[in-house]
């Protein structure tokens, strides 16, 4: 039985300011779910999110006062071992709220495996890789500082993926930022775009026509969510591939998306498509349709990226890897032990749940009060 639901906002400062076209982030709140078991065994969810509501339409104050008024009062008492339950009971009295039924859907399947002594990957059918390779996101807002730093990630074996975020520049000085920072990298290394929104239909024609020919690999929500045709016409017209990240919020949109091919690639991200089981039928969309996958992130902490990437392992095809770094942003560890980054891969944990401990010590010192 769910005995009591309990949630926490962590503010972590980043390792230097990380420059969307939303938003500046310097800290990152993270938002905990812990539910407790009748049976004593407790589980961990996450719903964390970018720049307050400058990113999503959830904030992280308003995912703990959905969760404390409204979710936790639904499903207290309920049947914790039968999660499939739980959460039809939520998606059928809770409108939206994606972030928050992913944090509960995902400290419930924590709970569950734990329970029967399995990985959550395999509640989800079950893991066909070990290890995800991950991407790092360029974001210092400086072309030599972000050339700096990617050679030390290539150095150290961590990375050789990467994003630029753009979008908040002039669209001639975002592009000369990219072609000079793949320039520098040079063949071997991919560089790719997030433009998080920011241009309009033929300011993208332009930026991606000379993004493609500078040899940039991927090009990600270049125009505004609502603007699904853009998309797709963009998708139509570049060989380069054109990846949806904010238009995507889970299968509906997964569906929609396949069925007008708008676009070559998913960014399948845990909370924008409001849990692990909806992000699998996400990805099995995908897989239908012949669109790429992509395991994205909302910069999650270790709980979020631990739930992610035992998603992403039950994936049949991931081309375009993962960019599962978020722990790697902030300067405080939550875990006893920290998820393994090696080899330009993050290795997926083995243990029972999320196959993760949190350190409640240093979580009860950073928690917000
Ligand atoms: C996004 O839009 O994909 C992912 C990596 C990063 O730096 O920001 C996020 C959000
Ligand atoms: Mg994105």
């Amino acid at each position: 039985m769910i005995r009591s639901i309990e949630t926490l906002l962590v503010d972590v400062p980043t390792i230097r300011p990380h420059k969307l076209s939303v938003a500046t982030m310097r800290t990152q709140t993270l938002v905990l779910v812990r539910v407790f078991c009748e049976d004593g065994i407790e589980g961990w969810g996450e719903a964390t999110t970018i720049g307050g509501l400058n990113y999503g339409d959830e904030s992280p104050e308003s995912v703990k006062a959905n969760i404390d008024a409204h979710i936790a009062p639904l499903v207290v008492g309920m049947d914790a071992r039968n999660v499939a339950a739980v959460m039809a009971t939520i998606r059928r009295v809770i409108q939206g709220n994606r972030f928050a039924k992913c944090a509960i859907e995902t400290a419930l399947m924590d709970a569950q495996a734990k329970r029967l002594g399995i990985p959550l990957s395999e509640l989800l059918g079950g893991r066909l890789r070990d290890a995800l390779p991950v991407a790092w996101t360029l974001a210092s807002g400086d072309t030599t500082k972000d050339i700096a730093e990617a050679q030390d990630m290539l150095e150290a074996r961590r990375h050789r993926i990467f994003k630029l975020k753009i979008g908040l520049r002039a669209v001639a000085d975002d592009v000369a930022h990219v072609l000079a920072i793949k320039k520098a990298l040079g063949d071997g290394v991919s560089v790719r775009v997030d433009v998080n929104q920011a241009w309009s239909e033929l300011e993208a024609v332009n930026a991606i026509a000379a993004l493609e020919a500078g040899g940039v690999d991927l090009i990600e929500q270049p125009v505004r969510a609502g603007n699904r045709a853009a998309l797709g016409r963009l998708a139509a017209r570049f060989s380069v591939p054109i990846m949806a990240d904010e238009v995507l919020h889970g299968p509906q949109d997964a569906f929609e998306l396949a069925c007008r091919a708008q676009a070559d690639v998913f960014a399948v991200k845990i909370a924008q498509s409001g849990g692990l089981v909806p992000a699998r039928e996400v990805g099995a969309i995908a897989q239908l349709a012949g669109i790429a996958l992509y395991g994205g992130t909302m910069l999650e902490g270790a709980v979020g990226t631990a739930a992610s990437a035992h998603v992403f392992s039950t994936f049949g095809e991931l081309a375009f890897g993962t960019e599962l770094f978020g722990p790697l942003l902030l300067t405080e560890e939550i875990l006893a032990e920290p998820l393994v980054y090696k080899d330009f891969m993050l290795q997926v944990p083995t243990g029972p749940g999320l196959g993760i401990e949190i350190d409640k010590d240093k979580l009860a010192a950073l928690r917000r009060r």
